[in-house]
């Protein structure tokens, strides 16, 4: 209650940037004026909502979207909960219809405790996109989805095989287990763990760290007691993975247990130049919320509505459809290493 109460008097608000200003005694003229080259509204009103305010991928995700609102001359900002709980994220959500934004850009803990707020929202004519974690599809217009979930799913077992060599037990250690893209991504690595290629390979658990630095790191600890014979830890979360590396990279472990899952390069460059990982993936969270903001600007504008073919201009990323129940993809993701590491700086 405490804990409510205190997140509810003091909403997190965070890079709020100023739009436009259309300071003019011909009001109407002015809205019909104010459009970017494209043809985009330009005092757009667009929140972004993260899985939670203070995970540095997330950050790095809203930062790119605060810059593509910039650059349309909206006013962006981003607001949301500490924690990544299933409902956290509802009473910022109820804010901001109250606020009247143009487009609200959220990244779902749940796939189903925010849609009624979210329909909620688009009845009152707000554009909703989900990105990085969908909901159900009739809780938003656009999903802006990292990569093809099937293909980061499958791809995790493939790298993890390669770095064990094929064979022995292994764990996931994912987010929270209401999380619907690491939930997607788990089930298509266990479909993948299905072929002959992984006879030898077991997954032994699926631990939970909640997104939480210090419970993935705990949850580390309980794997490694837990299962003495683990060859592997398959962590589809930035926070799992570099608290995961943390915890073994001064664990006498090091150098048994492979580590991989999805991590920005910055978290994991000093794991992967100690040698604690060799190996992990992902894509570029700043152009993960970029294009979210492009998608959402262009819903607020009128240019789209969400239907499969659509297509819509997203700055530097080029022009973009949509595809199949509303969802548009990023691209694939990159598999870092101490070859590559060295070249990216997110
Ligand atoms: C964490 C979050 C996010 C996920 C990344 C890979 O930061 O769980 O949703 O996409 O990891």
């Amino acid at each position: 209650m405490m804990k409510n109460f205190a997140a509810l008097t003091r909403p997190v608000v965070r890079g709020a940037l100023s739009g436009a200003l259309c300071l003019t005694f011909a009001a109407v003229s002015c809205q019909v004026m104010a459009q970017t080259s494209d043809g985009l509204k330009k005092d757009l009103k667009i929140a972004f909502i993260p899985k939670q305010i203070n995970n540095p991928y997330e950050v790095i995700a809203d930062d790119g979207g605060m810059a593509a609102i910039k650059e349309l001359s909206g006013a962006g900002k981003v607001v949301g909960p500490s924690d990544a709980g299933a409902s956290s994220q509802v009473q910022y959500i109820n804010t901001l219809i109250t606020q009247r934004q143009n487009a609200i850009v959220i990244a779902a803990n749940d796939p189903n405790a925010v849609v009624p707020y979210l329909k909620k929202a688009m009845a009152q004519g707000i554009k909703v996109v989900t990105f990085d974690s969908d909901t159900a599809p009739d809780g938003r217009q656009v999903f802006i989805n990292q990569a093809n979930a099937e293909s980061i799913g499958r791809g995790q077992i493939q790298l993890l095989s390669k770095l064990i060599g094929g064979s022995g037990e292994f764990a996931i250690l994912s987010a929270t287990p209401n999380a619907t893209n690491q939930n997607t991504w788990i089930k298509y690595m266990q479909d993948e763990l299905k072929k002959p290629e992984y006879a030898k390979i077991k997954l032994v658990k699926i631990a939970y760290g909640d997104d939480d630095d210090q419970k993935s790191f705990t949850e580390t600890q309980g794997l490694l007691q837990a299962y003495p014979n683990l060859k592997g830890i398959v962590s589809p979360t930035t926070v799992g993975i570099s608290a995961a590396a943390r915890y073994l990279s001064t664990s006498p472990k090091k150098g048994q247990v492979a580590i991989t899952g999805l991590g920005t390069p910055n978290q994991m460059r000093a794991f992967v130049k100690n040698g604690t990982v060799q190996a992990f993936q992902l894509w570029n969270p700043s152009d993960l919320g970029y294009l979210a903001a492009y998608a959402a600007a262009n819903l607020a504008s009128g240019k789209i509505t969400g239907k499969e073919g659509e297509t819509f201009a997203a700055g530097k990323l080029g022009s973009r459809t949509i595809g199949k129940d509303g969802e548009v993809v990023l691209g694939p993701p990159t598999t870092f290493d101490a070859g590559n590491i060295d070249n990216f700086n997110f």
